[in-house]
């Protein structure tokens, strides 16, 4: 076995990519991954050991957090980017040890490697394998997935300039924990939880730096089709991206296009104004092969999904930011003020042709907790007259498993007096259906990027409030919830903390789950997976 991942819901046969990712992901990036976690662990072990002032060593807590973030399925393939980050790293951690004196740290804080092939060697002995037991395995793995999550929803408010120090002194708490031999699956099960709790506080933070920059967002349609002009094409989560972006090509005679996750920017205020700002391109992420054959013009990557290009034609229109990168593909970087220049990139949009229409009209959304709060009046009564009679929160992410058709037909086959609440990018399996409204109230609410499940929750809380009902799983809502990557397992964690019980997970139940961690999940939280779509649909209308 050359390597060994199985971090998302593509996990080769259902349990691990051992030879090569599903995802493209190759042996030695899997592996250069693996190094990066596990000294992001040891400095994680010197912070909690040395009891290390969280609020002093700032260029560590945002050193940690990318890094978290690099290692997401579909973020970074670029080998040379993950060795600078492990080689940065290791500096970082060894001037922290200098910090504190007279305390023994494992291995973690104190290996040292010189090259690219003692790097390989190393991370083959401290990889997802290298804990035997299979269950305390899923804890920790299913824990550091959550905090994989948690960190990037973390480094997009710090890229606006919002942070929560007891964020970050979580996550070297629980990393560090997961080296820690002495603690049972119970103690690991409850670190799981307390995960969740913290991932509530990262998408609650997310979701304030998001609304004060930019508004709340409002109910938009968003157009699908193109312009004449040449376009630039942006993908990912970061919004502070995109804002440099518009500013930059304002005037330019170069539009700016949405794609896959980037699509809810079209919901906030503060884009609203520019007007080269023109639409969203194509559907949802594994779409990309052929999407950006047709698109024509640059095509720059904020963060995940990246799929490894098709062509040297594509590649080389392929640029990234932040946390993601692709071998031979341009990153950009910020100057010492988060400025990022990205002029090459609308250099290339003008000497490229305008994008070529693949479909026509538009879509709607923007039902964040704000917007929703304002029609809370018009849903209530939907639900006391049994116009509406149960709200599904199918939010997640897509994948390009043929098993995914199951969300789209779950959707047409969902009686016409149900709801769906939508965010992340599962929405694009059933965002371009008709399924019509209720009393004006669309069938489908997509309430914006993965992150915003967060405004779903928020929703929930208010109308238990309204209804006045003492437990959230009294609520006339079911879950049946689409995971891919990591920042699914943080939301899901999220939800479990705030006592949503009964969430159905699929297509697959995750291969990071041992047989025993899938019965405590089963037990406590009445987690199930997802079967035939009729009889899904009973079960959840209680038929
Ligand atoms: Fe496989 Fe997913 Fe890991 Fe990629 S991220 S190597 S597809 S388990
Ligand atoms: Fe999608 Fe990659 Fe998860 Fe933000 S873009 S949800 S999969």
């Amino acid at each position: 076995m050359s390597m060994f991942c199985y971090q998302c819901q593509e996990a080769a046969k259902g349990t691990g990519c051992q030879v090569r990712g599903v995802c493209g992901k190759n042996e030695e990036v899997a592996k250069l991954q693996d190094l990066l976690i596990y000294v992001s662990k040891g400095i994680s072990e010197i912070v909690v050991k040395g009891k290390l002032e969280v609020k002093s060593i700032s260029e560590v807590n945002h050193q940690v957090i990318k890094s978290l973030f690099i290692t997401i399925t579909n973020a970074n393939f670029d080998d040379n980017a993950i060795e600078r980050e492990i080689i940065k790293t290791i500096g970082l951690r060894n001037e922290l040890k200098g910090q504190v004196s007279n305390i023994t740290f494992g291995d973690a804080a104190e290996f040292e490697v010189t090259d690219r092939a003692s790097m390989l060697e190393k991370a083959s002995k401290v990889g997802v394998l290298s804990t035997e037991n299979e269950d305390i395995r899923s804890l920790r793995e299913m824990i550091i997935y959550g905090l994989k999550g948690m960190a990037a929803y973390t480094h997009h408010a710090l890229n606006i300039g919002k942070e929560d120090l007891d964020i970050y002194a979580f996550i070297y708490e629980a990393l560090a924990s997961t080296l820690d031999d002495s603690l049972s699956a119970d103690d690991l099960v409850a670190l799981t939880l307390k995960t969740g709790e913290f991932g509530v506080k990262a998408l609650a933070l997310l979701d304030d730096a998001n609304t004060s920059k930019y508004g709340n967002p409002e109910i938009t349609n968003v157009n699908i089709g193109v312009r004449n002009n040449p376009g630039i094409l942006i993908s990912g989560h970061d919004l502070t991206d995109l804002e440099q972006l518009l500013e930059q090509t304002k005037g330019t005679g170069v539009d700016v296009y949405t794609h896959c996750e980037m699509l809810p920017a079209h919901y906030y205020p503060v884009f609203k104004k520019y007007e080269n700002f023109a639409g969203n391109y194509g559907g949802s992420w594994w779409q990309q092969l052929t999407e950006f054959e047709t698109f024509n013009g640059p095509i720059l990557f904020t963060t995940n999904c990246i799929v490894p290009p098709r062509s040297e034609e594509i590649r080389k229109r392929i640029f990234t930011s932040g946390a993601s990168g692709y071998p031979g593909c341009i990153h950009i970087t910020p100057d010492e003020n988060g400025k990022k220049d990205f002029s090459e990139v609308i250099e290339m949009a003008k000497q490229c042709k305008p994008p070529t229409e693949i479909e026509s009209g538009s879509i709607v959304g923007g039902f964040a907790h704000n917007q929703v709060f304002t029609l809370a009046d018009k849903v209530v009564d939907a639900v006391k007259s049994g116009a509406i009679k149960k709200f599904f929160v199918m939010a997640g992410c897509d994948g390009r498993m043929k098993s995914r058709e199951y969300y789209t037909e779950f959707a047409e086959n969902l009686p016409k007096d149900t709801v769906i609440l939508t965010a992340g990018c599962a929405k694009y399996r059933y965002n371009k259906l008709n399924l019509g409204d209720i009393g004006g109230i669309p069938r489908v609410l997509d309430a914006g990027q993965c992150n915003d499940s967060y405004s779903l929750v928020v929703i929930a809380l208010k109308l238990k409030e309204i209804f006045g009902l003492e437990d959230v799983n009294e609520l006339p809502i079911a879950y049946n919830i689409a995971w891919y990557e990591q920042k699914a397992v943080i939301v899901l964690l999220a939800l479990l903390s705030l006592g949503v019980k009964n969430i159905h997970l699929g297509p697959t139940l995750p291969a990071f789950l041992s047989p025993n961690v899938a019965k405590v999940l089963v037990e406590k939280f009445g987690i199930a997976g997802v079967g035939q779509i009729d009889d899904d649909i009973k079960l959840f209308m209680g038929a």
